[in-house]
């Protein structure tokens, strides 16, 4: 379908979208200036964040771009299968968690977990979600000026080739960015239906789950857990490592670890640490999982839906067939800090190309690699990140933990809510915007924040924060702390009191001090 001279409105985007997904609509949609006879100086292969905004920087420093994607919209797993139905799930964890602590109190009804379904969400999000691929494809169209084809997949021939629906494109340059799909653990009956992943959660539950396996313990494990079990599904999460201690996610701070699982426990989350799962039972459908526990003794937990959380791998296996690029041992394309790969004119972005999986990468990937391929030496260091989770809670942090700083620092001095020598139920601080009812109702349940300094240079060296609406501000923290600011500095700033972190008002309170000492 050539869509070229055609401005398509959101709903009919949303027809087309539909329409392809069901496979009423099976042909490519073309949007391709054929009028123009320049080169492409780019073909990104895979439409996902990184394609997307690799195309949208690289047209926007007056290169020809032309993005492919196999499915009928760009913007790839987020918006799809990842970051959007993921945050829906865990806003509404966070609801429910808040209706059943305050249940039967003040206005709130009593709580009635049966009225809480999964199925219900998950249809929800999926009857919802072509509103954001349409708009994708509009805004790539009509505000970007991009060149793509969508609905077909793209097969690269070599570094300067790329075949689409039949037709030979050639370029100057390839970016891969095509994604990673979730690692299965090699446990017998692994593939008995029953066995979901975030993404046959979408496409294909169709029953609602009564009891909840999780087996690994990644970020994904905590976020889907928590929302299983806010939701009235009894969750075990089964874990070799200690949860938030796996290699995947770095400067986890042990106050903020602790106050987040044992959360997640109080809420009734089992959580089985040093544990493995043997085999996943069930003559046809999934009945139980048999797990090993840490002290090697086995156990079985019944249950008619397990949950696979133990993280993803890339997709590169097409790249080394038709190109020999580069891979490490997990699949990984290797590439260096311009996103170049190990072969000339390609470049690989995003999760393609290991962890962090994350939005900010897989964007600053695809703008590095445009701004490289129009000529503009640019480097991206992606080692060093503020990071976020969801529980029922929001889970914040950027820069060095406490221990992190006290192996590398002589003098730290830490600030922190509650402080140090307070339990959480003797203080019903921190309180902020989503924390104020519990701050009079269960104190315990307000959340917990830390900001670590060296007392010497008095710069700010990590923040950790659990509660609700802080995310925003770690983005500019991370910024903050990358240049370089002081305690002084934290409590010149101008806070909007009461706010979710009260780092800017706890710094002042010991920023007139010559020597610095801990809050
Ligand atoms: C709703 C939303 O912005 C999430 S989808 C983002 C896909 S992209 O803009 O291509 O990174």
């Amino acid at each position: 379908m050539d869509l070229r001279n055609t401005v398509l409105s959101m709903a009919e985007w949303e027809d087309l979208i539909h329409r392809a997904e069901i496979g009423e609509v099976g042909e490519p949609l073309v949007n391709v200036d054929h009028l123009d006879s320049s080169p492409y100086d780019a073909i990104f292969v895979g439409g996902g964040a990184g394609g997307r905004f690799g195309s949208a920087y690289l047209k926007a420093r007056g290169g020809r771009q032309l993005v492919i994607d196999k499915w009928p919209f760009l913007g790839g797993s987020c918006p799809h299968h990842a970051c959007v139905p993921h945050h829906l799930f865990s806003e509404a964890a966070r609801e429910m968690d808040y209706q059943r602590w305050n249940a039967g109190t003040l206005w709130f009804p009593e709580f009635d977990d049966k009225r809480c379904s999964i199925l219900d969400l998950v249809e929800l999000f999926k009857n919802g979600r072509n509103n954001a691929h349409a708009f994708m494809n509009w805004q790539s169209k009509e505000q970007l000026g991009m060149e793509y084809i969508l609905n077909t997949p793209a097969t690269v021939i070599d570094a300067n080739t790329v075949e689409v629906a039949g037709e030979r494109y050639n370029t100057r340059n390839i970016v891969l960015g095509t994604g990673a799909s979730t690692y299965l653990p090699d446990v017998p009956g692994i593939e008995k239906p029953g066995v979901f992943d975030f993404v046959s959660l979408i496409e294909e539950l169709d029953y609602e789950p009564s009891r909840c396996v999780i087996i690994g313990g990644s970020k994904i494990a905590l976020e889907y857990g928590s929302f299983y079990q806010a939701a009235g599904c009894q969750t075990t999460i089964v874990s070799r490592s200690p949860l938030m201690r796996t290699a995947s996610l770095h400067h986890v701070d042990e106050d903020l670890r602790t106050y987040v699982v044992d959360g997640m426990r109080k809420r009734g989350v089992e959580i089985l640490e040093g544990a493995q799962p043997i085999e996943v039972l069930g003559n046809g459908k999934v009945t139980g999982v048999r797990v090993q526990l840490a002290d090697g003794s086995e156990r079985t937990i019944d249950t008619d839906f397990v949950f696979i959380g133990t993280g993803e791998r890339p997709k590169s296996q097409p790249y080394v067939d038709a190109l020999g690029v580069e891979v490490d041992d997990r699949g990984s394309i290797v590439v260096d800090s311009r996103m170049r790969t190990s072969v000339p004119g390609v470049y690989a972005i995003g999760d393609l190309i290991g962890s962090p999986m994350e939005m900010f990468k897989a964007r600053k990937c695809g703008m590095t690699a445009a701004r490289n391929i129009m000529g503009e030496p640019y480097e991206f260091d992606f080692s060093e990140y503020p990071d976020f989770l969801h529980t029922t809670y929001e889970v914040t942090w950027v820069g060095l933990t406490e221990a992190e700083a006290r192996e590398r620092y002589d003098d730290v001095v830490v600030i922190q809510m509650p402080p140090k020598g307070l339990r959480n139920e003797e203080l019903s601080l921190p309180m902020a915007e989503g924390s104020m009812l519990y701050g009079f109702t269960r104190p315990e349940l307000s959340g917990f924040q830390k900001a670590v300094y060296d007392g010497k240079t008095r710069l700010l060296l990590g923040a950790h924060h659990v509660g609700f609406g802080a995310k925003d501000a770690f983005q500019y923290l991370d910024h903050l702390i990358r240049k370089g600011i002081t305690v002084d500095e934290m409590g010149e700033m101008n806070e909007l009191f009461l706010n979710p972190d009260h780092f800017i008002q706890l710094s002042r309170l010991r920023a007139g001090q010559l020597d610095l000492t801990s809050l």
